[in-house]
């Protein structure tokens, strides 16, 4: 069942709220603000008890590949994780940038530590690790 809530916001900050989700297409506030508590509470599952559950999470790394022993080392973690590895997906962005998605599965706390020691390999440009969830706990 649906509920109501009323919240007080600066007039500049849900201005640029409402530009924030034009921009990204959602048709209301309601549907950005769920997705947002959803967001919020799919990384409190992820720090709460469960670390030892299973866990589903997507990194993504831009880096250079002129630089051999970046891409080395980058392959390095992925092989020494590789049954965390689901899938990899690699993109040649330009002569000199690639970008990397990889779809890790595993114990949740193994998985974050393997996608924080690439985003955070020296010599990638832009990384993050995104959190997935089933869904399962979530209204
Ligand atoms: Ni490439």
């Amino acid at each position: 069942m649906l509920e109501r809530v009323g919240i007080s916001l600066e007039g500049t900050l849900l201005e640029q709220f409402d530009k924030l989700n034009r921009l990204r297409g959602y048709e209301n506030r309601s549907e950005a603000v769920r997705d947002l508590i959803r967001e919020k509470l799919v990384e409190r599952e992820w720090e709460s008890a469960g670390q030892d559950e299973e866990r589903v999470a997507v990194a993504m790394l831009v880096y250079d590949h002129d630089s051999a022993s970046l891409a080395q080392k980058l392959t390095h973690v992925q092989h020494e994780h590789h049954r965390a590895v689901v899938s990899a997906l690699h993109v040649h962005l330009d002569p000199h940038n690639c970008l990397e998605v990889l779809i890790l599965r595993g114990k949740g706390s193994d998985i974050l530590a393997m996608g924080d020691s690439l985003v955070s390999t020296k010599g990638v440009k832009f990384g993050r690790v995104m959190l997935a969830t089933t869904g399962r706990d979530l209204p």
